[in-house]
């Protein structure tokens, strides 16, 4: 679907969150995956359509590569946890791109990241010469049901994975999400 970075960026676990549902949920540090990865009840009721959406750097970028600029977008996408803006379930930040599972609250999703495009590109001014963070779209999917909502945030969390940057037992310093626990 998209290309992956193979230069390896290592870091620290993805730190706890402050989200009120977290209680109910283990927060998903990509040490121990779980075989089966189900969602907190909330995932599945509250909101009415949950969407997967990727954001592209632009074109020939790899602009997380920059630890720096990675902790800083990811400051800010972990901040939507506090906010009613959207309901956030999982993300994670690749060296160029970020995966977002994501339900619409007081924002809608295309509101959302209009928004959330805009100011993460005025945050990277401080760190690159350049003026576009983003390719000017996004991918966005509605999930259509529960299988496909497990089977997208196991691709989420497996992204590091997958793409050679942690092995199976690592740990990914921009990956978070919300798993129910057994
Ligand atoms: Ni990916």
């Amino acid at each position: 679907m998209h290309p992956h970075a193979t230069k390896p960026v290592t870091g620290a676990t993805v730190p706890a969150s402050n989200h009120q549902q977290a209680s109910a949920a283990t927060i998903l540090g990509f040490v121990q995956l779980p075989k089966r990865i189900r969602l907190p009840h909330d995932a599945y009721t509250s909101p009415e359509h949950v969407f997967h959406l990727v954001l592209h750097a632009f074109p020939d970028t790899q602009p997380f590569q920059d630890q720096a600029l990675g902790d800083a977008i990811w400051a800010l996408v972990l901040a939507e946890r506090n906010l009613p803006t959207v309901h956030l379930i999982a993300a994670c930040l690749m060296p160029d791109h970020l995966h977002l599972l994501a339900s619409p609250r007081e924002r809608d999703i295309i509101g959302w990241m209009r928004g959330f495009k805009s100011y993460s590109t005025r945050i990277s001014w401080e760190f690159t010469g350049r003026k576009v963070l983003w390719q000017p779209s996004y991918f966005d999917r509605r999930i259509r049901d529960e299988a496909e909502l497990e089977a997208v945030l196991g691709y989420i969390v497996r992204n590091p994975e997958n793409a050679g940057l942690v092995d199976a037992t690592g740990s990914w310093r921009w990956l978070w999400g919300l798993v129910a626990e057994d």
